[in-house]
């Protein structure tokens, strides 16, 4: 019985979780929630990894909402909710699209920890610039798991890109210039770098991140043009520890959270948007190329309030 429960429970989305909240207890909607429902909300928003932050800021806007008596509906309720989550994950001045360097090619650096979706990603982002018209390169620079070369590679033909890759070990940084050097050649105007994924503790790898987003740099003025950290949506607060050093290795322009197919973790997009300062342009939310949602802030907090996770 209380198993079943716990299930429900975590197939709920946060809206529905409140939602149980509110009608627990008939009157709660009515009178406003209780201190007691209060202390519920903001364990629900704390176990929806929305942060310390950001969760005090969404309290506060329902404790002051009680005491006025603001909402007498559920419906004005979850309008204030998200309202109040679309302020939160507003983009702070870039698009979700991608950056067009002129003359090009537009590098884009695309880096995160081992596992969070940086292979897929690429393939995603490569199948929807294709889409859009822009010849896209990727370059497989992650010489450091065994197979990464020949993932990247099967990807890049079944969307039908050109993919550089160089010996399975050697230096990244050279696979990325060689990737340039292919791009300018061809006429490419879009070259997407896929690299390796070894624990954030591991300086080696801040190094050679440092090391690739110098050699483009050097290559193609302004390169990389973009570098997007991808973070495993997940995984909670430990995706902002994630982003804050990667950011220290390389200035970043953008997030790509992944893992977002169910609602039930994806507080911790609102938590990192606001601990890295920098925009959330895609979110992953599912396995499949066309699996990669541009970010929008209002699309976002319904996708967070839907009644099921
Ligand atoms: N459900 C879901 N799975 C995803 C998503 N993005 C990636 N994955 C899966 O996560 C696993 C790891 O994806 P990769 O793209 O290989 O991750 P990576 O960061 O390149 O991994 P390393 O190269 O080993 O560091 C694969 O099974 C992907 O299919 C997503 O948005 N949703
Ligand atoms: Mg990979």
């Amino acid at each position: 019985m209380k198993r079943d429960r716990v299930t429900e429970q975590k197939k709920l989305g946060l809206w529905g979780r409140l939602k149980r909240l509110a009608l627990t207890d008939v009157g709660a909607m009515v009178r406003g929630f209780s201190a007691a429902d209060l202390e519920t909300v903001e364990r629900m928003l704390l176990e929806a990894d929305f942060g310390v932050a950001s969760t005090m800021d969404l309290m506060a806007m329902l404790e002051d909402g009680v005491r006025r008596g603001r909402w007498k509906t559920e419906a004005d309720l979850r309008t204030a909710l998200a309202d109040r989550l679309a302020e939160l994950l507003a983009p702070v001045g870039a698009s979700a699209e991608l950056a067009q360097a002129a003359p090009g090619p537009t590098v884009v650096l695309v880096m995160g920890v081992n596992g969070v979706g940086k292979t897929t990603s690429v393939a995603k982002l490569a199948h929807r610039l294709k889409g859009q018209g822009r010849r896209v390169l990727v370059a497989a620079a992650d010489t450091w798991r065994a197979g990464a070369i020949a993932q990247l590679e099967v990807w890049a033909e079944r969307i039908g890109v050109p993919c550089v890759s160089g010996a399975s070990g050697g230096d990244p940084a050279a696979v990325a210039f060689d990737a340039l050097e292919a791009a300018l050649a061809r006429g490419s105007d879009t070259v997407l770098i896929d690299t390796a994924g070894r624990l954030h503790t591991q300086e080696g790898l801040m190094d050679e991140l440092r090391k690739v987003a110098r050699v483009v740099g050097r290559r193609v003025p302004g390169a990389p043009h973009e570098v997007l950290l991808v973070l495993d949506g997940t995984v909670g607060q430990n995706a902002v520890q994630q982003g804050k050093l990667f950011a220290e290795a390389v200035p970043l322009t953008g997030l790509i959270v992944t893992k977002l197919d169910g609602t039930a973790r994806g507080g911790a997009v609102v938590a990192l948007r606001r601990e890295l300062g920098v925009p959330i342009r895609f979110t992953g939310r599912g396995e499949g190329v066309e699996d990669l949602v541009p970010f929008d802030a209002r699309e976002f907090a319904g996708h967070l309030l839907a009644d099921e996770g």
